[in-house]
């Protein structure tokens, strides 16, 4: 081969030529026991790995169908063009380590292979289909937890039952098959989103989607199918030409979709899958019985701070988070929300030491290999703000407490909505509710009690008692007013 000759593609023949790259030599192909909607970065560098060494552990057919829900086709076909293989591109203080992953069976591209999807889901043999779609792929009315009957996707499903494009519509017609199937055997679904009480949201979001058209099919998936949440943590960016470029180098094979990561991981899991599930357990996931304070520790230590890091980044010009944690007045701000507003919320059990998990954070964040974008995690405030941020600050002002540094995180995002950074370089706005959000930051001009009235009227993310609270309005107001006379930077410096 001359150096211009293109590297071969990776595939499962050349794998015995990458021992040093497997978690083990041994693999016996497993037949699909899983279906996984919403086959992105984070599945991959996840939950698709513990899986694999589960299978390595303790045998079982829990090969992976990754379902892409946004019709990317060009995903479908680059891994299956990869017979499923790609690789995981773990990249840590001293240096990266790849790893070519097997369990990833077969990909599929909704709605192009909705015959596909429905034949798989029909398939006794699928016991468990998890989901990362995202807080926004819920199709939530955040007021009710129930499914929101005005997007225009679940009217959609509503009415083309047999052709759904949304989560709940297809959760809910592959269960009503299974339920008419002979063996009446239901699989289990398994949310592995950032959402508070994960297996309970979906369940609710499913069981009343199902209620508008079925009240027996909502009954019996109330009584059969087990909704488990879990807490899953592993800080996974985009993919870039550095991790081709790594794979290439280590491995002498091209892979089109490798996917980096960090070192660090964590699962906890609600042990409730009465079709069996891989013995995680055996391979570092923690099965519990309530799964409650990990996550709630999770989304408003880690995510929490990710958001606020993320907007005053925006605003104050850090394009990454190593770089933005690297800022002493950014740090010292970040320990000390954690420290002093975040971890009293928290209720965890005995052997749970927050101050090791919140410098553990700091020492993830820190990681200057990962490269995360802050604008990754600018996306998609409106669902995340919520869970995150709002819910603390709930907590802080039922018990009489102060949250300046939570307010100033909504007020950054508040102030991102203007859609330029301090210094006037324009970034895009993505959510969902981008277009309302933008019109209603514009019409402030910049002024904080303007812009603070204007968006504490978005019910999706504010709700109404939380926005009436005056304490709330208050410091709010003094935050927006803070970064609006010292910008991010400024802002940040006098909250030390
Ligand atoms: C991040 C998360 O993009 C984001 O909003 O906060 O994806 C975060 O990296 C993961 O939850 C870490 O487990």
């Amino acid at each position: 081969m001359t150096s211009a000759d293109p590297l071969p593609r990776l595939v499962r023949h050349a794998l015995p030529t990458l021992h040093t790259h497997l978690l083990s030599p041994q693999w016996q192909e497993p037949r699909i026991g899983i279906v996984h909607l919403g086959i992105g970065n984070f599945h991959r560098a996840h939950q698709a790995l513990y899986t694999e060494e589960a299978m390595l552990a303790a045998g079982g057919d829990w090969g992976i169908c990754g379902v892409t829900l946004q019709g990317d086709v060009g995903k479908r076909d680059a891994l299956m063009e990869q017979q499923g293989l790609y690789s995981v591109v773990e990249r840590g203080p001293r240096g990266a380590k790849v790893t070519v992953v097997r369990a990833l069976r077969e990909v599929l591209a909704m709605p192009h292979d909705h015959a596909s999807l429905f034949a798989r889901l029909a398939d006794p043999l699928v016991r468990i289909v998890s989901l990362t779609v995202t807080e926004k792929g819920y199709c939530r009315d955040p007021k009710t937890g129930e499914v929101a009957l005005d997007d225009p996707a679940v009217a959609h499903d509503l009415t083309h039952p047999l052709a759904p494009r949304t989560v709940p519509g297809i959760l809910v017609a592959a269960l009503r098959e299974r339920r008419d199937s002979a063996a009446g055997e239901p699989f289990t679904v398994l949310s592995c989103d950032n959402l508070s009480h994960n297996g309970a949201a979906l369940r609710q979001v499913v069981c009343s989607f199902a209620r508008q058209r079925d009240p027996e099919l909502a009954d019996w998936i109330a009584a059969h199918v087990a909704f488990p949440s879990t807490m899953v943590d592993r800080i996974v960016p985009a993919t870039t030409d550095a991790e081709r470029a790594t794979v290439a180098d280590a491995t002498g094979y091209q892979d089109a979709a490798p996917v980096p990561c960090e070192p660090f991981r964590q699962w906890v899991i609600e042990d409730r899958f009465p079709g069996g599930r891989p013995a995680w357990d055996t391979v570092g996931a923690q099965l519990v019985d309530d799964v409650t304070p990990f996550e709630l520790a999770k989304l408003r230590m880690l995510n929490g701070t990710h958001s606020t890091l993320a907007y005053l980044s925006m605003l104050g010009g850090f394009d990454t988070i190593d770089a933005a944690i690297a800022d002493p007045a950014m740090r010292d701000l970040i320990h000390a929300m954690m420290t002093q507003e975040i971890a009293p919320t928290l209720t965890m059990p005995a052997s749970f030491d927050l101050p090791a998990y919140r410098d553990a954070l700091l020492e993830r964040y820190a990681n200057p290999a990962l490269k995360h974008r802050c604008a990754q995690i600018a996306m998609d405030g409106s669902q995340k703000i919520p869970p995150r941020l709002l819910a603390t600050i709930s907590a802080r002002i039922d018990a009489g407490q102060s949250f300046t540094h939570l307010a100033l995180a909504v007020a950054a995002w508040m102030t991102f909505l203007r859609g330029h950074a301090d210094d006037d370089t324009r970034y895009e706005i993505s959510d969902p509710l981008a277009g309302r959000l933008k019109t209603l930051a514009a019409s402030a001009h910049g002024e904080p009690q303007a812009l603070m009235d204007a968006l504490l009227s978005v019910r999706e993310v504010f709700p109404a008692d939380l926005a009436a609270r005056p304490e709330f309005r208050k410091v709010l107001r003094d935050a927006l007013q803070l970064l609006r006379e010292n910008g991010a930077r400024g802002a940040i410096a006098a909250s030390r």
